[in-house]
């Protein structure tokens, strides 16, 4: 019997760089997390995805891989990704690792073949089209023209910077080696894979010109399920193994097409991450949640925050708390208080909605995105190419002591913690009832309704409120005023102090109610 854990978990992000460093090179590693898995469970998280941990020359901060079947020596050794995975699974933590079968790094060989000679047979693994003229108009992912050329008259496809040159799904090979990556992992233990960019992989091999208000004839291209398919198969032959799709796509119907029963188990839902916090919208794009998957007999998913996006703490401090690139530029102005406020009933809300919810390595400490970080220190290639960095997501965690580097390294960390981060570090909150920390320890313990039945409870305008089963409810203000509980017998967890019997605004309480 299979035990569907990805149906209800709670999955933690680590991003490797930046959780942990073991030897001192400023950079997190695996000998970090190895060292700091008492955090993991001490929060009471079900599984942890990890961000590529793989050979890469770190163009995009390792979302160009070099080398599917190792690590890359800033992280570690496979042997040390194989003790991880054993002390984990001893923690009751479950793994998911990150494949990006989009692009891979020019560093790749398949790609510096195919770079050497117009007849090697790795040229049909990519997108290589002669043309005296750019081959289309697409703009990449990160801004920038999505083609580059070597040569007198050649180009190559990259959605995302050109040192991550895009793979021809069409090719047999290509195919061939995904899923024989998927076994490596499978075999090394983990226990479900974040498959990065899901929508994308397939191209229009007549190569159209993007028209406004139409389909990109590079994003969600039917053939992609196909390719899904397979994985759900080869996954199938494992025991209880998630496949987890990044499926950025405006339109519900397709992106549950994603999430059907022979395809992925699940697929994060970024509708939910860029929803304002207001209660009719937040209310509808629940309601709209839990239809689509239901449909698909697939567990939704929440997420507030990830390394790609600015951390929900700022966002929802600001006066549009909707989340895109343009509305989130830094300098921005931003409620910082009224942000952590928010994010406290933000973590209630996800952590009572059915299915799984998401935790972006330090959501837990209430770390706000860092937006005074030197243009000379940002390593995102995003910056360059589109003018906005997600560097400030992506700043090492306090752990520890009163300045920076609070804990994360013995050298200098690879991007700066802010001096105010002092009462953020593990070390401060831990045991004060009234921090981030101990709010979201609490919450992930409480979670014994987690496979009851959801229903909404009606308590006016501007609250949301729902049931789970018959005896837990969670009740949200999203009103200006405060306002009266429905009866209950005791109060599990409140994300700020009451006032008198009332839930004041930006609140959010748990309620035992027999
Ligand atoms: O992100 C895919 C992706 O499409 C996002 O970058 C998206 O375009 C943007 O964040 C929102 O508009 C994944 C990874 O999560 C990201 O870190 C990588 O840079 C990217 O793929 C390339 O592999």
């Amino acid at each position: 019997m299979t035990m569907q854990w990805w149906r209800d978990a709670v999955i933690y992000q680590v991003y490797p760089r930046s959780f942990a460093d073991g030897d001192g090179d400023g950079v997190g590693d695996i000998a970090g997390i190895r060292a700091r898995l008492g955090h993991l469970r001490d929060l009471g998280v079900d599984a942890i995805w990890m961000s590529p941990w793989y050979p890469s020359p770190m163009a995009d901060a390792g979302y160009d891989v070099s080398d599917f079947r190792d690590i890359d020596p800033v992280f570690g050794t496979l042997g040390e990704a194989e003790a991880l995975i054993a002390e984990a699974h001893e923690a009751g933590i479950r793994i998911i690792i990150d494949i990006v079968p989009n692009h891979i790094s020019s560093e790749h060989p398949w790609f510096k073949a195919a770079l050497e000679s117009e007849t090697a047979p790795e040229r049909d693994y990519f997108w290589f089209r002669k043309s005296q003229n750019m081959p289309t108009n697409w703009i990449g992912e990160f801004g920038g023209t999505a083609w580059t050329k070597i040569g007198e008259d050649t180009w190559y496809l990259h959605l995302f910077t050109p040192e991550q040159p895009d793979l021809n799904w069409e090719h047999p090979e290509v195919q061939r080696e995904f899923e024989s990556i998927l076994r490596f992992w499978f075999d090394r233990g983990a226990d479900g894979i974040r498959i990065d960019s899901a929508a994308l992989l397939f191209k229009d091999t007549a190569l159209p010109e993007v028209v406004d208000g139409e389909p990109h004839p590079f994003h969600d291209l039917d053939a992609v399920h196909d390719v899904y398919r397979s994985w759900r198969r080869i996954a199938e032959e494992y025991e209880d193994r998630a496949l987890i799709g990044e499926v950025w796509m405006p339109d519900v119907e397709r992106f549950t097409n994603y999430l059907r029963p022979d395809e992925l188990h699940a697929a994060f839902n970024f509708d939910f991450l860029g929803c304002a916090w207001d209660p009719y919208l937040m209310r509808s794009c629940i309601q709209r949640t839990l239809d689509a998957h239901a449909r698909v007999g697939a567990p939704p998913t929440w997420v507030l925050s990830n390394h790609d996006v600015t951390r929900h703490v700022t966002r929802y401090g600001r006066t549009d708390t909707t989340f895109s690139f343009e509305n989130n530029l830094d300098g921005t102005p931003v409620d910082l208080e009224l942000g952590t406020r928010r994010a406290r009933a933000a973590a209630l809300l996800t952590l009572s909605l059915p299915g799984s919810a998401y935790i972006y390595q330090g959501e837990e400490l209430g770390l706000w995105e860092n937006e005074n970080i030197e243009p000379n220190q940002i390593q995102d290639p995003m910056y360059a190419r589109r003018g906005h960095t997600r560097d400030g997501c992506r700043v090492p965690l306090p752990w520890s002591g009163d300045e920076p580097p609070y804990g994360f390294t013995a050298g200098t960390p690879w991007l700066p913690q802010p001096a105010e981060w002092k009462d953020r570090t593990v070390q401060a909150q831990t045991g004060d009832p009234t921090s981030m920390l101990e709010l979201y320890r609490s919450a992930i313990g409480l979670r014994v309704f987690k496979d009851q039945a959801f229903a909404w409870l009606d308590r006016g305008e501007g609250v949301l409120a729902w049931t789970r089963g018959t005896d837990f409810a969670c009740v949200l203000n999203l009103s200006e005023a405060p306002v009266p509980l429905p009866e209950h017998r005791d109060i599990l967890l409140a994300s700020s102090p009451l006032d008198g019997d009332l839930l004041p605004s930006d609140t959010a309480v748990w309620l035992r109610l027999r």
